[in-house]
């Protein structure tokens, strides 16, 4: 008899398909409990135990989980366990999340402000410090990406530029990926997230797609989140693009979601403890900062939509 029948593994959701989940064993955390013949990562189609589903828990990508009943030879196994969530970060869906890249282009699709803006309002909404990662430099000409590196500067973000035509910036990516647990690629479809994980991990080969020519966008290609281990264990998460993200917060908090805004508004103070900024008396705020304008539009819908605002 097989003597680790019964032995029971922990493993992290890597992806969900249909009613099961996929959940990769470690190798190096499982070494003591994994069959004598396994020498690497492993991912076993699971199922959960129904105790589970009666406690009403919800398992999402990025979940810690325990595994029994492993069935080697079909690569099955199931859940009888989840771990309490570090962190859950609601769209992209994934727990656990240590880390948020914003993935941008430079070009194809072209730099646009008011995207980049979504999507860095998002993550700020939810507390998170993104990283933007600015994609395909090799598309244009170095004066012009300075001009985007001292533009996103002047918004308060640092950015990693990487092309992966020329491996430019990958050392560097690497360096940070691997010194957090789990990060996720978000950011607009076709901005090649999908190929740089493909870069990053040259064991696998997902599906990439060129952007529509006549669009000027992504194709969505990818269309579920899954996660990937790099080689020292960190996960890395390819997520689908899209390109409504998600803005829920009161109109008076909506400044506080520019680090640009943020800097003024910390040194000095509006008249008006409850400010919005527009054009109330003793208002501290520099309207001529280039995301002002944005910030106006953002707020203008949050006021006028009746609904609890989503992102537009
Ligand atoms: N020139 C250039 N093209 C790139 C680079 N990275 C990716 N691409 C191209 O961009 C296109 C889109 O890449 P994907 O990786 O599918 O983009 P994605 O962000 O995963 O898109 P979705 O899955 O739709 O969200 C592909 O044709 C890639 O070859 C780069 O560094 N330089
Ligand atoms: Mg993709
Ligand atoms: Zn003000």
């Amino acid at each position: 008899m097989n003597k680790n029948k019964f032995k029971n593994l922990k493993g992290t959701v890597v992806a969900l398909k249909a009613n099961f989940l996929i959940v990769e064993i470690d190798f190096e955390d499982n070494k003591q409990d994994l069959l004598d013949n396994v020498s690497e990562n492993i991912r076993l189609l699971c199922t959960r135990r129904s105790k589970l589903e009666y406690q009403g828990l919800f398992i999402d990508v990025g979940d810690s989980v325990y595994v029994e009943s492993i069935d080697y030879k079909n690569k099955r196994a199931v859940i009888y366990k989840v771990e309490p969530r570090k962190s859950f970060l609601k769209r992209p869906a994934v727990a656990n999340v240590t880390s948020v890249s914003i993935c941008i282009s430079v070009d194809e699709p072209l730099f646009d402000m008011k995207q980049v803006s979504r999507f860095l309002l998002t993550a700020e909404c939810a507390n998170i410090q993104p990283l933007i990662i600015l994609t395909k430099i090799d598309l244009i000409t170095k004066n012009d990406l300075i001009l985007y590196i001292n533009k996103l500067k002047s918004w308060g973000y640092d950015c990693v530029p990487v092309s992966i035509q020329n491996s430019y910036g990958i050392d560097s990516l690497i360096e940070r990926f691997t010194k957090t647990k789990l990060t996720v690629l978000a950011g607009p479809s076709g901005v090649g997230k999908t190929s740089l994980i493909n870069h990053l991990i040259p064991t696998i080969s997902l599906p990439t797609s060129a952007v529509s020519k006549k669009l000027k966008r992504g194709t969505h290609t990818t269309r579920h989140v899954e996660l990937f281990s790099l080689e020292n264990g960190s996960l890395l998460a390819d997520t689908p693009g899209f390109n409504r993200p998600e803005i829920v917060c009161e109109p008076s908090d909506l400044a506080s979601l520019f680090p640009e805004f943020r800097t003024q508004l910390i040194k000095s103070q509006c008249k008006f403890r409850n400010c919005l900024h527009r054009d109330e008396p003793g208002c501290v705020l520099n309207k001529d900062l280039e995301r002002y304008s944005f910030y106006r539009e953002k707020l203008d819908e949050m006021i006028n939509s009746p609904l609890p605002y989503l992102g537009d």
